[in-house]
């Protein structure tokens, strides 16, 4: 089908923590990519973005800081829109779902599907907090697991022994909110029949959209063959968009119901007049990036909505990635397992595109990838700047030294320069086919092999020795080059925008990089990239002032051309692209993340210890009051105290009973030394029958407290009582 302009989401990220690598991987990245990519196409896009607002985690982390919702996504809602900007990811709009546009328009969704009569309601019990007033979700109940006693299982999972749960079968529930003992109570919600869709569905994704990825296509077939259920779109929260009926006081909308038609509402709120069109012409192709843990909602849930309000198009493709690892352990937000967008960039200032390069050229595209820091190193040494920026570098240096920094006339090519040049084409061709097929991690391998064949060509063709006799040979040579340079400053613009910029800086050159609509519904504005006095210099022509006067505009258009630069055009000068990343800075990367294991496994065993010193022995078998009565068990007081030599539990002491003063050997040195011990008022067991312990007679026991753990304690009378009194 043919379209005529592109609308182009990426997931709206959750204001409850910062962006990490895992979330640039997986969606974001591949989105910039594809628009930039599209806009150098000259084709119309509008690229939206924004925060994901609403949702019971950010309630839970506002409850757990003291703070109100609010403060937590105001703070993440910048700490995102600032990391994306830094990453060079510009949407035309990156708003909110706490916005007022969006409050209404998402109000509205519902409303019109409720006045068609789509949703059905259910009343069902669940599990309320009478202290907090609020209805629990899963992850707000607590409670001890009732297949392998974990005390702290949640209502849907024990992370002890992985069963799945429902929270009525949770041993004294607890509610996590208030600590109180949850109620049931009854309450109704509207939910979205799915079923009713699935026909439709099937026929929609599993017929007319074989062309999806290969993962997005399976996890949506495994959906629709294990059949579809309705899903609640309402929530008892006090947190969201209220529910616009009657009869849902303290509902909000569900933030899956939400959260997408918070892309509606962006769109809106960016052109609020011309925004339909980019949401219910046919001739708009409309492509959502997501992570794979959201390919449910886009492919299913919010086409679904889509299709029940009417008018709206349907997404023409949902690119999603798999996950990326880091270092081998699952990326987590809770666990603090992550390289965080903004602390990257303010510890790597400048080196915004290796990052973009590298989650691109290790994307989790087709399976789970990890992310190293050993392999960001090498991928940046030995790709970034031995093989482009070195390329660059020795293609510019040279031309300075021989030819004063001008393009020199192609006096004598060979044969193998215009084969040279003449590869560039399939890479381009591939490329383009790579990315509008969504395979950013090939598309980016083509880029990196036109760089590669400049960097072979220069290696083999030895200019700086030809210099030495065939000037006019060296100028074809570096003629040649310098065309590949240029091939490259369009080709890296939608991978590494930085470096490109930079390198057209160093050409001086401009690049026309298409139109956006960040001036909402003011003309488009076109982007032009100018070289100046050797910076490149970004300006938006106005209409009255479209390109840049006296400069050479790149598009791509001319990538694979043979020539780009003509014969006498002026160089900048030659800057390094790309700084070698060392040892150092990765291993202090490397320390970080080891840190934070450490302390999570520390944290962990200090869990485990006090809940395995929480263990208690079952009670023994009954005993008589006379066997009690038989235990000679009384105060007494340490004198003296040594270590038993060459062992490492054992103290003698020397004990003021009452009745005399005598010798016992204990086993606590593991936990007292003999210094802790003098002067202590204990109780012992007098009459147990002696021993002779290492040599020691052994007259009595000292009556310890023992945890589960093993650890013990000595037990001391509460006040200072004789010596020899009696314990019964
Ligand atoms: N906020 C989940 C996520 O950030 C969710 C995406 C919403 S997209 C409409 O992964
Ligand atoms: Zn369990």
């Amino acid at each position: 089908m043919s379209y005529k302009r592109t609308l182009v989401t990426c997931a709206l990220p959750y204001a409850n923590g910062p962006v990490h690598i895992g979330h640039l991987a997986g969606a974001y990245i591949p989105g910039d990519i594809f628009v930039r990519y599209l806009r150098m196409r000259g084709e119309d896009v509008v690229f939206i973005c924004g925060s994901d607002e609403h949702g019971v985690p950010i309630t839970i982390k506002a409850k757990d800081q003291g703070v109100t919702p609010q403060d937590i996504v105001d703070k993440y809602h910048k700490v995102m829109k600032d990391a994306f900007t830094g990453l060079g990811i510009n949407y035309d709009i990156y708003s909110r779902t706490s916005s007022a546009v969006h409050a209404e328009n998402a109000a509205e969704f519902f409303r019109k599907l409720y006045d068609q009569d789509d949703f059905i309601t259910q009343e069902s019990e669940q599990l309320y907090d009478e202290e907090a007033k609020m209805f629990l979700t899963d992850r707000l109940i607590e409670g001890t697991c009732p297949k392998c006693g974990n005390p702290h299982a949640y209502g849907d999972q024990c992370e002890k022994c992985g069963s799945t749960l429902s929270p009525e079968e949770l041993l004294e529930p607890k509610s996590k909110l208030s600590g109180s003992t949850p109620v049931k109570k009854k309450t109704k919600h509207w939910y979205l029949p799915l079923d009713k869709y699935e026909p439709w569905l099937r026929d929609w994704i599993l017929e007319q959209h074989k062309e999806w990825k290969t993962n997005v296509y399976g996890q949506c077939k495994s959906w629709l063959d294990g059949g579809l259920q309705p899903r609640a779109v309402t929530r008892d929260l006090d947190w969201g968009v209220p529910v616009p009926v009657e009869g849902a006081e303290g509902k909000v909308l569900y933030v899956w119901f939400d959260a997408p038609i918070g892309y509606i509402s962006n769109t809106k709120e960016l052109l609020p007049q011309s925004w339909e069109k980019w949401w219910k012409d046919p001739e708009t192709r409309l492509v959502h990036f997501i992570g794979k843990d959201n390919i449910v909602f886009h492919c299913i849930v919010f086409p679904s909505m889509l299709k029940a309000y009417g008018d709206y198009i349907l997404p023409d493709n949902v690119p999603s990635n798999e996950f990326l690892n880091l270092e081998g352990d699952k990326i987590s937000t809770s666990r603090n397992w992550a390289v965080w967008v903004h602390e990257y960039e303010q510890e790597f200032p400048g080196c915004e595109d290796v990052l973009r390069y590298v989650l691109t050229a290790n994307a989790p595209e087709t399976k789970d990838n990890d992310f190293t820091w050993k392999d960001f190193q090498s991928r940046n040494n030995s790709e970034l700047l031995a093989v482009f920026g070195n390329f660059v570098n020795r293609a510019v240096v040279l031309t300075h030294k021989y030819f004063g920094g001008k393009v020199p006339a192609n006096l004598k090519p060979e044969a193998i320069d215009a084969e040279t040049l003449a590869a560039i084409k399939p890479c381009r061709e591939a490329l383009e086919k790579y990315i509008e097929t969504y395979h950013f991690r090939e598309a980016l391998k083509e880029a990196m092999n036109m760089a590669r064949i400049g960097n072979k060509y220069i290696s083999d063709m030895e200019p700086w020795k030809v210099a030495k006799e065939d000037m006019d040979r060296t100028a074809s040579i570096l003629y040649t080059c310098l065309q590949i340079c240029a091939d490259l400053a369009i080709a890296f613009e939608p991978f590494t925008p930085f470096s490109a910029e930079k390198l057209r800086g160093i050409l001086r050159v401009g690049i026309d990089a298409g139109t956006d609509h960040r001036a909402g519904e003011g003309t488009p504005t076109v982007n032009f990239y100018k070289a100046d006095e050797g910076k490149a210099v970004h300006t938006r022509p106005t209409a009255s002032s479209p390109a840049p006067a006296g400069n050479l505009v790149l598009n791509w258009d001319m990538l694979g051309n043979a020539e780009i630069l003509p014969a006498g055009h002026e160089l900048g000068e030659a800057v390094l692209l790309f700084r070698k990343i060392e040892d150092d800075e990765v291993n202090a990367q490397i320390a970080k993340l080891e840190a934070i294991k450490k302390a999570r496994e520390e944290a962990e065993a200090a869990k485990a210890a006090a809940e395995a010193a929480k263990k208690v022995e079952p009670q023994k078998a009954e005993v008589t009051f006379d066997q009690f009565g038989a235990m000679d068990i009384r105060t007494a007081t340490v004198l003296a105290a040594e270590r038993v030599p060459k062992t490492d539990k054992l103290l003698k002491l020397t004990i003021d009973t009452g009745i005399d003063q005598r010798t016992i050997v204990s086993g606590i040195a593991e936990y007292y030394s003999p210094e802790d011990m003098l002067g202590k008022q204990i109780c012992i067991l007098a009459n147990l029958a002696p021993r002779v312990i290492r040599g020691i007679e052994s007259r009595g026991m000292i009556l310890m407290a023992k945890q589960g753990d093993g650890k013990m304690r000595f037990i001391t009378p509460q006040e200072v009582v004789v010596n020899g009194a009696q314990i019964g």
